[in-house]
């Protein structure tokens, strides 16, 4: 800008409006003018959460621990978010769900976790059930969603190794008649926010079977968007603008759209999977999307005390 135009106010404004190179004012800026959801990130955010997730109680006797299943894309970052739970509630990072890069799912067995409250500390009220992925192209090897049925209807034992060319059949290490407790109660679809906007067709068709069989037994089902680190260069240097992010605010939509989860039921978090010590702010993020899991896993207790009793699971197959 010339000295002459600096010495007035007014003529930088116009110089500003009509004289700027033509790309800036026909690009949106990266951020929006506001966060299109209200998250504080402090500590006592982070107690407060901490404290609500140690009371949570189920509505029933019957299950004292709500079963969380994490299903989606392979490497979509499932595992890291159980460890990533089991971080914070320890105090440091720590890995203890097997995370890896790679082209096939590293979790090949099906593991259910609980976590502890502090090292040597009370198990706190819910259980994660970690899966093998599900291919999101031609030439991966993922779970069958014969298999997450299964899982889902509680007939999948700790450890079994899922195949994925043969569906789980009747066997003797299969949970004969599963309780209501061996039921999953809430299912979180785990997707990459990176990678997002490519979801494959075979993908979404799983999601839909999945969705199907849900939704009848009235299990509510919610969306961790993971990776908004690596999707967003913003996000990456500074985590408390990932809902000013118009790139992730995008990607919500649009993931939302393919996968049918209403936007309140999608979380954006950053999983722990480089560091040696917690963040608060990738705390936050995590607690927040527990927070909405277990209050949203309620609604399964409260369908099923109207329904009178919950749906009996389908004989697993023979075939
Ligand atoms: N940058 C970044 N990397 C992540 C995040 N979450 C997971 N990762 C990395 O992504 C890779 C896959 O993570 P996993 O947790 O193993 O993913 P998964 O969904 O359990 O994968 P499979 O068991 O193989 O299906 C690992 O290299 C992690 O370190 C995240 O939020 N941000
Ligand atoms: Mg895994």
């Amino acid at each position: 800008m010339s000295s002459w135009m600096s010495r007035h106010p007014a003529l930088q404004t116009i110089y500003r409006t009509h004289i700027e190179p033509v790309e800036n004012i026909c690009q949106p800026s990266p951020l929006l003018p506001k966060p299109w959801r209200e998250v504080e990130f402090s500590m006592r955010e982070k107690t407060e959460l901490l404290e609500e997730v140690k009371k949570y109680e189920t509505l029933t006797d019957a299950v004292e621990q709500p079963r969380i299943l994490l299903t989606g894309q392979i490497q979509a970052g499932k595992s890291s978010f159980i460890n990533s739970v089991n971080s914070i509630f320890r105090g440091y990072p720590i890995f203890q769900a097997a995370v890896r890069y790679g082209k096939k799912s590293v979790t090949k067995h099906y593991r259910t976790y609980t976590i502890s409250d502090s090292k040597g500390g009370g198990r706190l009220p819910f259980t994660f059930c970690d899966s093998m992925g599900m291919r999101g192209c031609d030439n991966e090897v993922g779970i069958l969603s014969q298999d997450i049925i299964s899982v889902i209807d509680g007939y999948v034992p700790d450890n079994y190794e899922f195949d994925p060319i043969a569906a789980m059949s009747t066997c003797k290490k299969c949970t004969e008649r599963p309780s209501l407790a061996d039921q999953v109660h809430c299912i979180v679809y785990v997707i990459d926010a990176s990678t997002a906007s490519l979801l494959d067709k075979e993908l979404l068709k799983m999601f839909q079977i999945i969705q199907d069989k849900a939704d009848r037994l009235g299990i509510p089902q919610l969306l961790l968007l993971t990776k908004v680190d690596f999707a967003c260069n913003i996000v990456k240097d500074d985590l408390t603008k990932v809902y000013e992010s118009r790139y992730i605010h995008e990607t919500v939509l649009k993931v939302s759209q393919m996968v049918g989860v209403q936007v309140s039921c999608i979380l954006p978090v950053r999983n722990y999977w480089c560091e040696t010590e917690l963040d608060m702010k990738v705390d936050i993020l995590i607690l927040k999307a527990l927070q909405q899991i277990l209050r949203q896993a309620d609604t399964f207790f409260d369908e099923m005390k109207q329904r009178g009793k919950r749906e009996e699971a389908p004989p697993l197959s023979n075939e």
